[in-house]
């Protein structure tokens, strides 16, 4: 990590993982780290004591015609528990619009967590679980759908204006 390096601290593949899990999971983390995998919010919040960027790296399915989306951040942070991992992104960069920003200032929350400011729980409307506000501009960790656009909004999203 000194001098730059990059920690992958979420990553999917293939759909071999269940990413619709609690919020022990998501704090402790799941998955395997050469596969399909979350880090776990304390060690995301414990990797960003320290001035850091958060790259993403996305490509759709092959029924999208633009396949290569990247987005960065030039500041990552996320609060500890008592602050329910809340987010803290800015300086962004990227070739397919900021999916991050409206999650800004947002607490994380999961199906058996409700940290989001709608009515209802956005986790379990989007199965997933994620900074969510009312609900998202991007759900990374909702249902691996292969393309598969029937279900609006609980897919593996990102913003694009
Ligand atoms: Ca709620």
């Amino acid at each position: 990590m000194k001098n730059g390096g990059w920690t992958v601290i979420q990553r999917r593949l293939d759909g071999s993982e269940n990413f619709y899990r609690t919020w022990t999971d998501y704090v402790c983390g799941f998955g395997n780290k050469s596969g399909e995998y979350w880090l776990g919010l304390e060690n995301i919040y414990r990797l960003t004591t320290v001035n850091s960027s958060l790259k993403i790296e996305m490509e759709a399915s092959e029924d999208v015609s633009s396949t290569h989306a990247n987005a960065q951040y030039d500041t990552f942070r996320v609060d500890d528990k008592d602050s329910n991992f809340r987010l803290h992104v800015s300086g962004f960069s990227g070739n397919y619009g900021d999916g991050l920003n409206y999650h800004d200032e947002n607490m994380f929350t999961t199906k058996d967590r409700d940290n989001d400011e709608s009515e209802d729980n956005c986790a379990q409307t989007y199965k997933g679980a994620w900074w969510y506000k009312v609900c998202h501009a991007s759900n990374l960790n909702g249902l691996y759908l292969s393309g598969n656009h029937s279900s609006h909004g609980k897919g593996v999203t990102w913003y694009h204006c």
